[in-house]
């Protein structure tokens, strides 16, 4: 089947936006709301085996913080720090504090100039996306994207595939028909779980993360898979998603457990 669709995870993929970006915002969200918590780059590291800024906040209290809070005042606290933390994140965005990673805008509009698809499939909130996208590619690029699946679109986030499955239905195409790129294990195992091929750059956050299920694993997007810096094209793209899929990684999922 022809590739119709290109479908980009956004924090890691797009950008390297944790350690900097999302992680700084939390600390100000912690820090605006009086909590004497901070996440460390190795404290960080590890918690992002839970995607979900709100259900990462939470497995945090859970695991390292005694709170003496009714269930439902602990919602609403995590609630509040994530509105918070999302403010920190795109005023942090705006102002230039992330940039893309290589070749992800020279493939963008290679795609936007043969007329292929795009879409998004996230685990953060849609704020954040449009503030990326607008603060690197400019006031037009969320118009881009045709589908944008993110936090508050489905109930189950990342390695659950409800995300990949979701923008598929909006596109209207069978998985054959679209290609992801992911850069960790979650992102991984929740595209090839929706059935499509997935191309994964990885950053030092999710390096040593599974990426079996991915077609195939490059440093970024202006290098080939046997290290060869060289930009990746269309082409490229093509040949690899004319590849035989290969089936899904189950591991990922056990370890957002132990994270
Ligand atoms: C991204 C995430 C997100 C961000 C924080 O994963 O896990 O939780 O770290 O964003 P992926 P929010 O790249 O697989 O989508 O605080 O908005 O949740
Ligand atoms: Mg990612």
């Amino acid at each position: 089947m022809p590739l119709e669709a290109l479908i980009f995870d956004v924090d890691g993929t797009l950008a390297d936006t944790e350690h900097d970006g999302h992680r700084v915002a939390f600390n100000a969200a912690f820090a605006e709301h009086g909590l004497d918590w901070h996440w460390g780059s190795a404290l960080y590291g590890a918690l992002l085996q839970v995607a979900g800024g709100v259900e990462r906040m939470a497995h945090y209290v859970r695991a390292h913080r005694a709170l003496p809070l009714a269930d439902d005042e602990l919602a609403a606290l995590l609630q509040r720090l994530h509105a918070s933390k999302t403010r920190h994140y795109v005023q942090r965005v705006a102002a230039g504090a992330v940039r893309l990673r290589p070749g992800v805008e020279r493939l963008i509009r290679e795609a936007r100039h043969q007329g292929l698809r795009l879409a998004i499939a996230t685990t953060t909130t849609r704020d954040n996306v449009i503030a990326l996208l607008e603060a690197t590619l400019g006031a037009e690029a969320p118009g881009w994207f045709e589908v944008m699946g993110t936090a508050r679109d489905v109930a189950s986030k990342k390695p659950d595939a409800a995300v990949y499955r979701w923008v598929l239905e909006r596109l209207r195409l069978d998985a054959d028909a679209a290609i992801a790129f992911e850069d960790s294990g979650h992102g991984a195992t929740a595209a090839t779980t929706a059935g499509l091929r997935c191309i994964v750059t990885p950053t030092a956050c999710s390096a040593a993360d599974d990426f079996a299920a991915a077609s195939v694993r490059l440093a970024d997007l202006d290098h080939h898979p046997d290290g060869a810096a060289r930009p990746v094209t269309l082409d490229d793209v093509r040949r690899w998603h004319a590849l035989p899929r290969r089936p899904p990684v189950a591991a990922v999922l056990d370890r957002v457990d132990s994270a």
